[in-house]
């Protein structure tokens, strides 16, 4: 499993509580993603604040924070080649009334603040907000990862398994 074909996603507030969870998982698999983690989270203040601290001096920050706090979210770990590329693809823009058709947030968002799903916008970004939510995914330091000694390929039942390009499978 290579860490660049991984990214971080959510299911919001708004898709959990109209009972959208189920159709946008059938969605996820469809298209190709394997659900490396899942778990029901509630964000506490202080996390959200640090997941979205990024976006700290934009004007919606306060309604973002208090949006993602107001009610359970589906956090997922994601597996695709490409990944962050790919579930951006398929979520579709930040707004739904622009979002093309087929997309998640066309067909499950109801506005620009109660989109339906979150996609990490980098690789970088990717690896910082799984490490933030699903602190046991990687076994190893990421700051550490241009040590060859982390190309381990044990306990990948448990976790990711660190390796290059040479990586197989
Ligand atoms: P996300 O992070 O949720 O995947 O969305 P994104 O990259 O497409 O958008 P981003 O710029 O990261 O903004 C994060 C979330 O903030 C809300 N937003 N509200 N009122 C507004 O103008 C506005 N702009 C953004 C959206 O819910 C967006 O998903
Ligand atoms: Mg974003």
């Amino acid at each position: 499993m290579e860490l660049k074909n991984l990214t971080f996603a959510m299911i919001k507030p708004d898709a959990v509580t109209a009972h959208n969870t189920g159709k946008i998982i059938d969605i996820i698999e469809q298209n190709g993603f394997e659900i490396v983690r899942l778990q029901k989270v509630i964000f506490a203040q202080d996390l959200a604040e640090e997941f979205y601290a990024s976006l700290k001096e934009r004007p919606f920050y306060k309604e973002l924070v208090d949006f993602i706090i107001s009610g359970p979210v589906i956090a997922l770990a994601l597996y695709k080649e490409n990944a962050v590329e790919a579930w951006r693809t398929l979520i579709g823009v930040t707004n739904p009334a622009e979002a093309a058709p087929g997309t998640i947030r066309h067909t499950f968002g109801k506005s620009i603040g109660q989109n339906a799903v979150h996609g990490s916008d980098s690789y970088d970004n990717a690896l910082n907000e799984l490490e933030l939510i699903f602190s046991d995914l990687f076994q190893v330091d990421l700051d550490d990862l241009d040590s060859d000694e982390n190309d381990s390929e044990e306990d990948d039942e448990c976790c990711v398994e660190i390796c290059d390009d040479s990586c197989n499978g």
